[in-house]
């Protein structure tokens, strides 16, 4: 049976469970979410999650959320890229966890409060406090790459995938690829992976959707 992900393009949390699919040979097909109208605060869409997020991935009687869980969920399933040990597969957890505390809600944040929020509601002290955090996490990923390949190991897992989930996105939050060269190639690295898809082309939803005509 198809698995369905309830997404929309602009989430970079989203996008980390859909890259997991991909990458996983998962059969998968997207359900649109429509975040920018309020769907996810919604009675209906609170009964599929209580917590009123993306992503959502049904799979025949499971519901599962959170990127996190989703991507141990489908690695679990697949049996790809969760690492080659229980050793790794545990460092794969620490950088997930990591990644969602310190770059992903950091990231996900500014980005919004940058570019979606009417012009004249963005806060600049938040933002400048959040790029600030952002920045001490965009050092550490960039530190750690200097001597690894994959964030774990010698072959990509949901670590990776869960670390890269903002950072292909056009849209200013205060990321520059060339400021992080080692992040650089690894995103690289990254978008050459057989079944790659930007999260653009890889969820329904963007923000070409909502601009003026
Ligand atoms: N920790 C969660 C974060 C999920 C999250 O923040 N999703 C956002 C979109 S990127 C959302 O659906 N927000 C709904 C809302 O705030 O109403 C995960 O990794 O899945």
């Amino acid at each position: 049976m198809t698995a369905k992900l309830h997404c929309f393009g602009e989430s970079g949390n989203a996008y980390k469970a859909a890259l997991t699919l991909a990458l996983s040979g998962m059969d998968w097909e997207p359900v649109f979410v429509d975040f920018f109208n309020g769907e996810t605060r919604t009675e209906e869409f609170r009964k599929l999650n209580i917590m009123g997020e993306v992503p959502v991935l049904v799979d025949g009687a499971d519901i599962l959320t959170q990127s996190g869980v989703i991507q141990d969920y489908v690695s679990s399933k697949t049996g790809k890229l969760g690492g080659r040990s229980a050793a790794e597969r545990r460092d794969v957890l620490r950088w997930v966890f990591w990644d969602n505390h310190k770059l992903s809600s950091q990231a996900g944040m500014t980005r919004f409060l940058m570019n979606f929020l009417p012009e004249d509601k963005r806060p600049a002290e938040v933002i400048a406090f959040m790029q600030g955090r952002l920045k001490a996490a965009f050092a550490v990923l960039n530190a750690h790459l200097e001597s690894h390949i994959w964030m774990v190991g010698d072959q990509v897992t949901i670590a990776d995938i869960a670390c890269c989930g903002y950072l292909y996105y056009p849209e200013p939050f205060g990321f520059d690829r060339k400021d992080w060269p080692n992040i650089d190639a690894w995103l690289d690295r990254i978008a050459a992976l057989p079944g790659w898809k930007h999260p653009y082309d890889l969820m329904p939803g963007n923000p070409s959707d909502r601009a003026p005509n």
